[in-house]
């Protein structure tokens, strides 16, 4: 949780450059959260994206929201941002003459919606319309080009906006590598998602940026060789290259009387 990390420093010591803020669908400049943790809205399920939810706010971090289904479980909290097409005002459902939906998983007997759904919105507090931005367009197309560095929300752990690198790029979709975490969380995503940031995001909007992980990526030049003997200097040099896995194993010497593996006995 230390905010020490310095994009200025860290792309002289990899030298690399950030993607363009025109790779992304984000705003060039950041809406407003004017959110409060406790009101409600209605949000398309995260399972089940035809229906639409009563959702409240349960916490949030820079421009993101932390989500919770009125009626679901505090297992299945999720993340937008307040200028997300996911969310939108309590009574949009009704005007567009459809009907809100109890979450995937509702607690409760289905037949208890209907009454659930009255109490939950009785005396809540709404969000304002005003609170809720245009998403913004997206790109015209995918910009992206393997090496350039980004923030990235961290999937596995949602709450954590993370520096990573495009490691890819296939048709409408990228690659990202976070920086330093040998793989463990990277992800394929559309270029157009809006869990990717280009550098400065965080800062711009007072979310916290996570420092790289300390494990290092080998550039691809020296990935084969067996055992370099030069230590790595700083915790994250990364590269759009994979780190390899390990050489397998030797072969079990067969035939050798007494030297059978412990293993296969
Ligand atoms: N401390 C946790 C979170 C790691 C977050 C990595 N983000 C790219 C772990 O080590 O699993």
């Amino acid at each position: 949780a230390t905010d020490s990390f310095s994009w200025e420093q860290y792309l002289k010591e990899t030298s690399s450059t950030p993607a363009p803020p025109g790779c992304f669908r984000q705003s060039r400049v950041p809406p407003s959260n004017d959110f409060k943790v406790g009101m409600k809205l209605e949000a398309h399920d995260p399972r089940n994206s035809t229906s639409v939810c009563i959702a409240t706010v349960m916490g949030m971090t820079g421009v993101r929201l932390r989500l919770r289904l009125d009626g679901s479980d505090n297992s299945n909290d999720f993340w937008r941002l307040v200028d997300s097409s996911d969310i939108q005002p309590i009574g949009t459902c009704e005007k567009n003459g459809d009907m809100l939906q109890p979450p995937l998983g509702f607690r409760m007997n289905a037949s208890s919606w209907p009454m659930f759904l009255l109490r939950t919105l009785n005396g809540a507090e709404m969000a304002p319309v005003a609170a809720f931005k245009k998403e913004p367009l997206r790109p015209p197309q995918n910009l992206f080009k393997p090496g350039m560095k980004l923030e990235a929300v961290d999937k596995k752990n949602p709450y954590l906006i993370c520096p990573a690198t495009i490691g890819d790029v296939r048709g409408d979709e990228v690659f990202v590598m976070f920086d330093g975490w040998r793989g463990a969380f990277d992800y394929w995503c559309k270029y157009d998602s809006r869990d990717i940031f280009p550098m400065g995001w965080c800062s711009l909007t007072k979310h916290s940026l996570q420092p790289p992980g300390n494990s290092v990526t080998l550039p691809k030049s020296l990935q084969v060789l067996p055992s370099s003997p030069s230590k790595p200097s700083r915790r994250s040099m990364q590269s759009p290259y994979r780190l390899p896995t390990p050489l397998p194993a030797l072969p079990v010497r067969k035939g050798v009387r007494g030297r059978r593996p412990k293993s296969e006995t």
